[in-house]
């Protein structure tokens, strides 16, 4: 049984990956390559193959699992009408409350299903999936791995606000623009904190404390201000007590290390050359972290 890395994706099962013997998806999704009146195409066939290395990574001894996430809700302020919000709760009722759960939620909630249906694979290891995002669905793996204690191994790549990134520095996005631009991924009441970060009664790198202390990868961009690298590096950071408290050395380092120079302990970290992207070299680090925690630890 090997390893896995299980992820959401963001154009579809098909886009991962040219092999014709992939389903086209029939479901909702944004206009993009290939994509004709929110539809997939054939053309969309491959389109998002570089930030998914398939070969390269089964060769390195991991298997990969993936699902759309618009097959769980798709990624518009209604699309919960058609999601697995609808379907659980709260109901069919119109509205939902200042404390129910948003998109990033049901697509969390499906990694776990995905992970359920993983644990009963003969020829995979349950006990040893990570969960891997890009972006939004980067905040989506991060709150899969705080609430699904299964997950092994959680990485989150440029998830930035409302993933990785510290609300209260302000920096790049903010609780204002994500809550006006995105108003279904969240709980409705995080809108209350927009400008009002400092009232939040908490912030990110309590989010990553809560995966303590299994292995936690957080990576940024250079070119990625948006994300606030700084910022993901220090909730980080600050994430590190909770993993002394629990007998792990955290991520080992005090400053912001230089791009390209990937460090940490149980808390790995990089600040990639370029852009917001999930890209072959982020992959690496992900590969030989978890080479380092899925394949040595006891
Ligand atoms: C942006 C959003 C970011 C990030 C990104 C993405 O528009 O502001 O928070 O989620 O989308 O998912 O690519």
């Amino acid at each position: 049984p090997v390893p896995a890395f299980l992820g959401l994706n963001f154009d579809g099962n098909h886009a991962v990956h040219p092999d014709p013997g992939i389903r086209l998806s029939t479901a909702w999704m944004d206009e993009g390559p290939g994509v004709v009146g929110n539809r997939a195409t054939e053309a969309s066939r491959g389109t998002n193959a570089a930030a998914w290395p398939v070969e390269r990574i089964l060769d390195r001894g991991y298997a990969v699992a993936t699902v759309y996430y618009g097959d769980l809700e798709p990624d518009h302020p209604e699309g919960w009408r058609s999601g697995v919000r609808a379907r659980i709760g709260p109901g069919t009722a119109l509205r939902f409350g200042p404390g129910d759960w948003g998109a990033i939620g049901a697509w969390a909630w499906g990694l776990s299903r995905a992970l359920d249906v993983l644990a009963k694979d003969p020829d995979g290891d349950g006990g040893r999936v990570a969960v891997i995002g890009h972006s939004r669905l980067g905040k989506t793996a991060l709150w899969a791995g705080a609430s699904d204690e299964r997950f092994a191994l959680v990485v989150s790549n440029d998830s930035g606000e409302g993933g990785a990134a510290l609300a209260r520095r302000r920096f790049g996005e903010t609780t204002d623009r994500i809550t006006s631009a995105f108003p279904h991924w969240f709980a409705p009441r995080l809108r209350e904190y927009a400008g009002r970060e400092d009232a939040l009664p908490v912030d990110q790198h309590m989010l990553l404390a809560l995966v303590a202390p299994r292995p936690l990868y957080v990576a940024s961009a250079t070119e990625d201000l948006w994300a606030d690298p700084r910022g993901e590096f220090l909730a980080a950071k600050a994430a590190e007590p909770v993993y002394r408290l629990l007998g792990r050395e955290g991520l080992g380092v005090a400053e912001l290390p230089s791009p390209d120079r990937p460090v940490g302990g149980s808390i790995g970290y990089h600040l990639r050359t370029g852009k917001h992207a999930l890209t072959a070299y982020d992959w690496e680090q992900y590969l030989d972290f978890a080479d380092r925690h899925l394949r040595l630890e006891p």
